[in-house]
């Protein structure tokens, strides 16, 4: 069957094709002004914001285009990827009902730092960006979970905070600084920072780790960028598989379409964020984003989204692993599994959550049973389970002191903690050895295998848990059971004993 490969000269006959895809109509190039510059070019990136900001161009605003920036050089893939095809991808939506397809205009330039790092600085300094946004996931924070500081004495921010290296960084943080730098010597505004990584307080956390940095290179600076800059914080949300082979194939069968790296994702998405930007900001109401001006309304949003989504992934994720599952519906589909999700959100997760008006939790737990149950998006554990520990520390851990201060029940959750301490060591149930793709594999694994059933040693990693619920007796002796349990028994045998 004919296909054509995604490009701007094929645009008019793929919209026309064998199945109507949508495309962008509005002007792309060169000649088109990018008020966003965006570090992290992913698959959430290309389902989440990208996806906002076609639909704003769609609608013809315009000045708000998207350069797509990679820092590592695992990111060389996107970026020959976007380029063979003027930066436009296609987004696949799937649902039971079936699928639709739209291609991507919003990316309209992209920038890969190892191969200039100057023009990326340049780039973000330039007079037309306003917002420099991040999806660099929670490592990319160099944030200390039990100090709340910046890891100063990281190698790659070390790098970074020697002034012979501040004109080719390696940290986004090295990189915002020296962009900063320039604008303030301009006269320019700063640009706002817009975290869209899966954090608490992502925007709170961003301002200080970039405002610890600044202060140890320039004070004045520093000074410059608390007072003047915005990093609004924002709940995002859409789940977003990593895309397969097979996910090329059926779209140039399904669609006639050929695209190097399409995204697939679910019908859902949200995103809710706080309304303070130092420099303006595109009009992201128009498109169904929930901008508020309300501080503390963000943090709630957060916190449902994080304990309850995030939170019934790592439940998913770490035990369903360790079982020899593949999928997070795969895991959904077995009774036992599918009860001890729904009973951790009811039982132990909600009683800690604030009420938000308009928000009804009955509902929103029951179109995250149905999320995590579509079977069409294919959603792999190993993405969930990917980088734990900047996960599990705010998925799960919080959940569980909270629980443990108003005295509800906290031992699902502790089983979650246990299964995600039994998966460091790599190896699942019937024996198979899987790849633990986390940047504290090394420790993680020798404090595991060190520890046996005892989770002490794990607890002790000084930036990854808080000292309060490290010494908490029923914390230890609950997780250290869970863990006896599934190191004896595995997974299928010990999760009945978790369900009521
Ligand atoms: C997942 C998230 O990686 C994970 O742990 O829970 O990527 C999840 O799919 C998104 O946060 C959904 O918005």
């Amino acid at each position: 069957m004919q296909t054509l490969k995604l490009n701007t000269s094929n645009l008019a006959r793929i919209a026309t094709g064998r199945t109507p895809i949508n495309i962008p109509k509005y002007p792309r190039g060169p000649a088109i002004k990018e008020g966003i510059v965006h570090i992290g070019v992913g698959g959430f990136h290309r389902a989440h914001l990208a996806y906002y900001v076609d639909q704003l161009m769609r609608q013809g605003v315009t000045d708000w285009a998207i350069c797509g920036v990679g820092l590592q050089p695992f990111d060389a893939g996107m970026r020959d990827a976007l380029r063979s095809q003027d930066h436009m991808y296609t987004l696949i939506e799937r649902s039971a009902k079936g699928s639709s397809a739209s291609i991507i205009g919003s990316i309209n330039s992209y920038l890969f730092a190892p191969d200039d790092r100057e023009a990326v600085i340049a780039k973000m300094a330039h007079p037309d960006t306003h917002i420099v946004s991040l999806t660099i996931t929670e490592s990319g924070y160099f944030y200390n979970e039990n100090t709340h500081e910046l890891q100063s004495d990281h190698p790659d921010i070390k790098f970074d905070l020697d002034p012979a290296n501040e004109n080719a960084p390696r940290t986004t943080f090295g990189f915002l600084y020296a962009a900063m730098a320039r604008r303030y010597q301009q006269g320019l505004k700063p640009f706002t920072v817009m975290s869209c990584d899966n954090m608490q307080k992502n925007g709170a956390i961003t301002r200080h780790m970039l405002d610890s940095f600044a202060r140890i290179r320039n004070p004045e600076l520093a000074k410059w960028i608390s007072e003047k800059g915005h990093f609004p914080n924002a709940m995002v949300d859409r789940i977003t598989p990593q895309t397969s082979a097979k996910d090329k194939e059926d779209l140039a069968e399904n669609f006639g379409v050929e695209d190097s790296w399409p995204v697939v994702t679910e019908p859902f998405t949200q995103w809710v964020i706080e309304d303070h930007f130092s420099d303006g900001r595109p009009p992201f109401e128009k498109v169904g984003v929930q901008v508020v001006k309300d501080v503390h309304a963000v943090e709630e949003f957060e916190k449902h989204k994080l304990r309850l989504l995030n939170g019934s992934h790592s439940a998913i994720g770490y035990p369903g692993q360790l079982a020899g599952f593949k999928y997070v519906h795969e895991v959904m589909q077995d009774p036992f599994f599918s009860k001890f999700v729904w009973q951790m959100m009811q039982e132990e997760v909600r009683p800690s959550l604030p009420t938000i008006p308009g928000v009804d939790l009955d509902v929103y737990t029951k179109t995250l049973i149905e999320r995590f149950s579509n079977p069409t998006i294919m959603d792999q554990l190993p993405r969930i389970c990917l980088n734990a520990s900047g996960k599990v520390p705010q998925f799960i851990m919080p959940s569980i002191a909270e629980a443990i201060w108003v005295s509800g029940p906290f031992r699902r959750l502790c089983f979650v903690a246990a299964a995600w301490f039994h998966y460091v060591k790599g190896v699942d149930d019937n024996g198979n050895k899987f790849e633990v793709d986390d940047p504290m594999r090394e420790i993680l694994q020798a404090k595991a295998i060190a520890g046996g059933t005892n989770p002490s040693e794990l607890l002790s990693i000084g930036n990854l848990f808080g000292d309060d619920l490290r010494s908490d007796k029923r914390f230890l002796a609950t997780v250290t059971a869970a863990l006896e349990d599934i190191s004896r028994d595995g997974i299928l045998k010990t999760i009945p004993k978790y369900v009521d």
